[in-house]
C-alpha cells in the first residue's frame, strides 16, 4: 500500500529527477516472491557473517523476507530480498562441506545446538531450491550516481521501511543516502551496489511498503520554523558515517528520548 504518496507528484513538486534503473544492482523486473511464511531456509547471521544458520520465513514483503534465525529471539529479524546471495535452500551448507551454526545469542546451551538443529529441521517445510533466484544482479560497472538524485532505499535502522531518499554526496564507489523529511539519524553511506537501494518505483512494482516522507522541511533553520507545525524539529539523532573520512557535524541527542529500537507496531 503506496499511502497517498505518488513519486510522479514528488518529483515535480522537488524538481529533482530519479536515479535510472542502470545506476542500481537490482533486477529491472523485481524477481518473484514465491516464498510462504513458515518455510525454512540457511541463511547467513548479519551479526556474525561466517556462520551459515537456518532461518525461518517470518513475514513477505515484496521482494524480501522477513527472516528470524531458529534458536534465536525474536528481537533481531532481518530482511533479505529473494535473490539475495546470503540465502540458499537447506543442505547448501553440508554440499559445500560446510557445517551449520548456531545463531549469535543461541538461547540455549551450546551442547544442545545438535539436538536443537534435529528438532528444528524435522518435518519442517523447506523452501524448495526452484524459488531461489540462481545469482544476484550483477554490479553496475561503475558508481553512477549524482547528488541530488531519489531514489527508495532501506531504512537501516527501521529495515522493515523502504523510503524515499535522496543522494546526499557520491564519494568514490559510496554514496550517501539521506531521507526525505527525515535529519541526519537516519542517513547512511553505502556502495553505488547495494542491495538495500532502489530505483523509484520498485516498491510499486513489488508490493512492498513504500513510506511516505517524513515532515521534515529542509533547508528551514530551526530557528525560523515554526514550533509545533514540524513534529519533533528539536530531536535529532547522530548521522555517522560508516566510512572514515567525512565527519560529519557531531549533534547532541536530546536526552530523555531513546534511541529507536525495533518495536512495534508498524
Ligand atoms: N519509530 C521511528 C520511525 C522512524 C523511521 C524513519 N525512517 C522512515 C527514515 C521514529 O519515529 O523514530
Amino acid at each position: 500500500y503506496q499511502g497517498h504518496f505518488s513519486w510522479e507528484k514528488y518529483l515535480k513538486e522537488t524538481g529533482a529527477i530519479a536515479a535510472p534503473a542502470h545506476c542500481f544492482r537490482q533486477s529491472t523486473t523485481p524477481p518473484v516472491n514465491e516464498f510462504k511464511a513458515g518455510m525454512k531456509l540457511e541463511a547467513q547471521d548479519p551479526r556474525n557473517t561466517t556462520s551459515t544458520c537456518i532461518a525461518t520465513v517470518v513475514g513477505l514483503t515484496g521482494s524480501r523476507l522477513r527472516l528470524r534465525l531458529d534458536g534465536s529471539d525474536n528481537k533481531n529479524d532481518f530482511w533479505r530480498l529473494v535473490d539475495s546471495s546470503e540465502i540458499q535452500p537447506i543442505g547448501s551448507c553440508e554440499k559445500n562441506g560446510g557445517m551449520l551454526q548456531p545463531p549469535l545469542g543461541f538461547r540455549l546451551n551450546a551442547s544442545s545446538w545438535p539436538m536443537f538443529l534435529l528438532k528444528t529441521l524435522n518435518g519442517a517445510e523447506m523452501a524448495p531450491a526452484r524459488i531461489f533466484h540462481k545469482e544476484e544482479p550483477p554490479a553496475p560497472e561503475q558508481n553512477s550516481f549524482q547528488v541530488g538524485m531519489k531514489l527508495e532505499a532501506v531504512d537501516r535502522k527501521n529495515p522493515h521501511f523502504i523510503c524515499p531518499a535522496t543522494v546526499g554526496e557520491v564519494r568514490g564507489v559510496e554514496v550517501l543516502v539521506t531521507f526525505d523529511g527525515w535529519r541526519g539519524a537516519f542517513d547512511y553511506y553505502c556502495r553505488y551496489d547495494s542491495r538495500d537501494i532502489f530505483p523509484v518505483g520498485w516498491c510499486a512494482l513489488t508490493g512492498d511498503n513504500l513510506q511516505p516522507p517524513g515532515t521534515k522541511a529542509f533547508g528551514v533553520p530551526k530557528t525560523l520554523g515554526a514550533p509545533g507545525l514540524l513534529p519533533d524539529s528539536s530531536v535529532e539523532g547522530t548521522g555517522t558515517p560508516p566510512t572514515p573520512g567525512r565527519p560529519p557535524p557531531q549533534k547532541k541527542r536530546k536526552p530523555g528520548r531513546k534511541k529507536t529500537k525495533l518495536s512495534g507496531p508498524w
